[in-house]
């Protein structure tokens, strides 16, 4: 569970203005999602920090935790806590990047509360809330009061042992539960130490091996033409051939 959602957690925060970052004001430093916060920040969006359910932590835990970290929103979903001061911080936020039609894009662990977080904004429920971790699949839009929000699934940082056994060539890229963990995985090994050889190899241009790995997957599907319906680049099928060049050995340094 977890690591399949990554290409669509990358594309929530690729179609956002702003990301919200929820974490669970019981473990803030465990649920403060190291990898999706680099990768916001990677990518230039403007990162907001929920904090969400407050209500069960100490008034005194809470006071600290504010003190620790003053530019965090201390939210609980469920309660309806905290929220109006959060929608309106977004607002505030879309007004000074002057970005009309704000897309704010909700991140973070499996059951951090993202879906919770989402139904609060918009006044109702409009997405499923579930203690079973792994409850939002998709990526949905909620229109809220000015705000057109994205729920995504929960990610949980990447897993690396299948990964390892892709790169070791150890299971066949047909095999493999999470091939885009994979393929990522490889492209990122040629991007920091072989770029050129990877240029070469898929005929990339200069600027286009300086994009993250994520991009250059989507860019050698397209030039592959693994287009789905719509001209959507079929993520899964890019990811295999690229494990398979390189477990194959034609892609190499
Ligand atoms: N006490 C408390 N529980 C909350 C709060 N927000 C969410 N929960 C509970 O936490 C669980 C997960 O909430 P969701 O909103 O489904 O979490 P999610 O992040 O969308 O989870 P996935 O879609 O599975 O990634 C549910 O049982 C919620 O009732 C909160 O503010 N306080
Ligand atoms: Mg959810």
């Amino acid at each position: 569970m977890g690591g399949g959602y990554w290409p669509i957690v990358e594309g929530v925060i690729r179609k956002s203005d702003i990301l919200v970052l929820v974490i669970d004001a019981r473990m803030p430093a465990l649920s403060m999602h190291k990898t999706l916060e680099e990768k916001i920040e990677r990518l230039g969006r403007h990162l907001i920090v929920a904090c969400n359910k407050i209500d069960l932590i100490s008034p005194e835990d809470l006071v600290q935790l504010k003190n620790e970290y003053p530019t965090w929103f201390f939210v609980a979903g469920i309660k309806n806590i905290g929220i109006s001061d959060l929608r309106r911080h977004l607002l505030i936020t879309a007004k000074r990047l002057k970005i009309e039609d704000p897309r704010i894009g909700i991140v973070g662990y499996p059951n951090a509360g993202k879906s919770a977080i989402i139904n609060a904004l918009a006044h109702r429920a409009r997405t499923i809330v579930s203690p079973i971790a792994g409850t939002t699949k998709g990526v949905q839009w909620v229109k809220a009061g000015g705000l057109s929000i994205l729920d995504s699934p929960g990610v949980i940082p990447m897993e690396d042992a299948e990964a390892t056994l892709g790169i070791i060539a150890a299971k066949n890229p047909e095999k493999i539960k999470n091939p885009e963990v994979v393929a990522i995985r490889i492209l990122t090994l040629f991007l920091n130490q072989h770029g050129e050889a990877l240029k070469e190899h898929y005929k990339l241009k200069d600027d286009q091996i300086k994009q993250d790995p994520y991009e250059i997957l989507l860019e050698i599907g397209k030039k592959r033409g693994y287009l789905g319906k719509g001209g959507i680049v079929d993520e899964t099928k890019t990811s295999i051939t690229i494990i398979r060049e390189w477990q194959k050995g034609t892609l190499k340094w």
